[in-house]
């Protein structure tokens, strides 16, 4: 018997973008249900070749669905995420609203799968932030062998991982430019089209945003809390994929040749480093796809046991939907999670 498995937030950027990887993954699912807020409702959304209509998050029984992902925000997540979970079902959040609760196990399949078996006391498992998922990919096999001591990482964010109407305002913007209409920007605090903001999230007291924030809390819960990361975030005029400029510092001495080599052969790494024009990844190549990314690796003589490179991934993909789905498989795989009994 297959699993029964709900996408809540189903017709948002990354809710789509479940659905395309469940059926793209042939994911052993024997129905899948799509659901949404009443604002939403009966929206058709695509999976594989099915049209699914939304359905009222408010009013649905989870007691025989197994596994919910979920891609609605934090407030919808902090009030729904222990209700589904106290029914049985496993819920893997993409919000931030569980990710530092210490019962809940944040999960990059690659890096932490063992720390998965820690769901059963909420049944929650929460999903990183886009920008920490593809970053701690890339760190995890060079910090297995050299010893991270500290990371300085710049983002260049692109719009969707604010959602659908910035990706809308990304568009009428670069119109608005090219037909000398008045650009107004309402969901970025300044225009977006043609030029960069060095503000994702909110501020927190100490100047710092709450996805710099994010990125340093969540790297030390999942791959090491002895790493020290401080991270600039910035959004770019791109729709999709995460590029990072990251420096490290190592406990050993390692050369790019060697970390190339180490890369080369990690999950979920793909590396593309030639050293000519167009000899490494962008953005647009890295959109739809699901490896990380990373090219530009060199080593940096200005700190001991330095290395420097440049790291991609799709947001939606890797950032969220997909690293949601491989943790579905990941307690599949173990055999954490059996379908439950369902009326015939
Ligand atoms: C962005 N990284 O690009 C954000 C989106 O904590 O899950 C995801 C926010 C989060 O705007």
């Amino acid at each position: 018997m297959g699993y029964k498995v709900a996408v809540v937030g189903a017709t948002g950027n990354v809710g789509r973008e479940m659905l395309n990887i469940l059926a793209e993954r042939a994911f052993p699912a024997d129905e899948v249900v799509a659901l949404a807020s009443r604002r939403s409702l009966g929206t058709e959304v695509s999976y594989g070749d099915k049209t699914l209509k939304t359905k009222d998050l408010a009013l649905y029984d989870f007691s025989d669905t197994d596994i919910c992902l979920m891609s609605a925000g934090g407030d919808v997540a902090r009030e729904w995420a222990p209700k589904i979970g106290a029914q049985g079902c496993v819920v893997i959040d993409n919000s931030s609203a569980w990710r530092y609760d210490q019962d809940v196990p944040l999960i990059v399949p690659e890096v932490n799968a063992d720390a998965i078996a820690g769901f059963s006391k909420r049944n929650i498992i929460a999903n990183p932030n886009c920008s920490t998922a593809q970053l701690v990919v890339a760190l995890k096999p060079l910090h297995d062998l050299w010893g991270i001591r500290r990371v300085v990482v710049a983002t260049y964010q692109s719009v969707s991982g604010a959602g659908k109407e910035a990706m809308d305002e990304l568009f009428t913007q670069t119109r608005a430019v090219f037909v000398t209409d008045p650009v107004e920007a309402k969901k970025f605090p300044k225009r977006i089209a043609f030029n960069v903001i060095p503000h994702i999230d909110v501020f927190m007291e100490d100047g710092t945003t709450k996805e710099e924030w994010k990125m340093m809390v969540e790297t030390k819960k999942i791959l090491d809390p002895k790493i020290k990361l401080t991270a600039t975030c910035v959004r770019v005029p791109v729709f999709v994929g995460h590029s990072e400029a990251v420096n490290i510092e190592f406990e050993r001495p390692v050369t790019a040749e060697e970390a190339r080599d180490v890369l080369r052969s990690a999950p979920g790494c793909l590396v593309i480093d030639k050293h000519e024009p167009g000899g490494y990844i962008t953005p647009y190549e890295a959109a739809g796809e699901d490896a990380t990314y990373i090219s530009r690796i060199r080593e940096d003589a200005t700190v001991e046991n330095g290395l420097s490179l440049w790291i991609v991934a799709d947001n939606l993909r890797k950032g969220a939907a997909l690293n949601a789905i491989q943790i579905a498989e990941s307690l599949i795989n173990r055999k954490l999670i059996a379908a439950r009994k369902r009326a015939a």
